[in-house]
């Protein structure tokens, strides 16, 4: 094994319930029902466990002890060898969020999912993208109820009636696949479900508006279409990337329609497209962590993504989901 980097994100708190006249977890020394207690029900950081080691014969991105991404000059179009790279980068993220999300379950921490990412990873040759990125502690984010992004694995247990995203990037042949899938965690209410139905909708119309020729905005006007057509929100601040040989490199990808985004699709670009779609308000805010990203209302969000290739009629699925074993 590798010697592992220090870890980068710090550990948080323990989960207990508080009473109202409790001092605050937040350490403001005030009391819970002055501070924080508003925010009861919301998800909470949790404690984040140390980082995970890779087996020596496994080669690692070039940030992985560093924490900083070397730039490579990489061009959006991809050689055939690189898309066939991908093809296989891409199978291997999508087998690791295969298993990773039939572990879903009421009582299992997300630091548990991500021990069994990792492990899946490594079993496949692969080295888990996100893993001292910018120095991100994790080898997935899991992202709970109204975490729309980034959420760090950690020792809170999932909850029957919780929906949770898993994100997996691969690292293996020398480029990166990403992909992602929102679970239902036990029994969901009604809502929350029809909010991760029409989220991988939205993906799947992205997915359809592709086509060489058409600018890039056309993904998020199918998306945004669709998602406001229920009533939901367009997370702005995160968008699809262009991917390769570099986790993340031009193209971006709003999930929104912005002209702006007037980038013509070409066969052989690859970039994920990844909304994030949320019940309320599109806007959002960050933990204290630097990390994660929640809705600024607390309501859920879900979110679905793949990378993929143009093609000369449309696009190729690079991490589809694995035949059902
Ligand atoms: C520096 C990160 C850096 N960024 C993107 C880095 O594309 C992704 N998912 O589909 C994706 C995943 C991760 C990621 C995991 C870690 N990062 C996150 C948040 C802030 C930040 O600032
Ligand atoms: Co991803
Ligand atoms: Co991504």
């Amino acid at each position: 094994m590798r010697g592992v980097p220090a870890a980068g994100a710090g550990a948080a708190r323990a989960h207990r319930v508080l009473r109202s006249n409790d001092p605050c977890w937040c350490g403001s020394g005030r009391k819970y029902k002055r501070c924080h207690k508003a925010s009861d029900g919301r998800v909470l950081p949790g404690r984040v466990s140390p980082m995970l080691a890779v087996p020596d014969g496994i080669p690692a991105t070039d940030y992985y002890l560093t924490g900083e991404p070397r730039h490579l000059d990489e061009p959006m179009v991809k050689s055939p060898d690189v898309i066939e790279r991908m093809r296989v980068a891409g199978r291997v993220a999508a087998e690791v969020l295969a298993v990773t999300g039939a572990a879903v379950a009421p009582g299992v921490t997300t630091d548990e999912l991500d021990r069994i990412a990792h492990q899946a990873y490594v079993e496949r040759g692969a080295f888990p993208s996100t893993l001292n990125y910018h120095g991100y502690p994790k080898s997935i984010c899991t992202s709970v109820n109204e975490v729309i992004c980034h959420g760090i694995p950690d020792d809170r247990p999932l909850e029957d009636g919780d929906i949770v995203n898993v994100d997996v990037t691969a690292y293996v042949g020398g480029v990166h696949g990403d992909c992602n899938a929102t679970f239902c965690v036990g029994e969901v209410d009604a809502a929350s479900r029809a909010l991760v139905e029409v989220t991988r909708q939205c993906r799947d119309l992205g997915i359809a508006a592709v086509r060489p020729g058409r600018p890039l905005s056309d993904i998020g006007k199918a998306i945004e279409a669709h998602a406001t057509a229920h009533g939901y929100g367009v997370v702005r601040m995160f968008v699809g990337h262009g991917i390769g040989r570099q986790f993340h490199i031009p193209p971006s990808v709003p999930h929104y329609y912005d002209p702006e985004a007037a980038t013509v699709m070409e066969p052989g670009m690859t970039f994920t497209i990844e909304p994030m779609i949320s019940a309320g308000t599109w806007r959002e805010k960050m933990w204290d962590n630097g990390w994660t990203a929640v809705t600024a209302d607390g309501r859920r969000s879900a979110q679905f993504e793949h990378t993929l290739v143009v093609t000369d009629t449309g696009a190729e699925v690079l991490t589809p989901e694995p035949p059902a074993r």
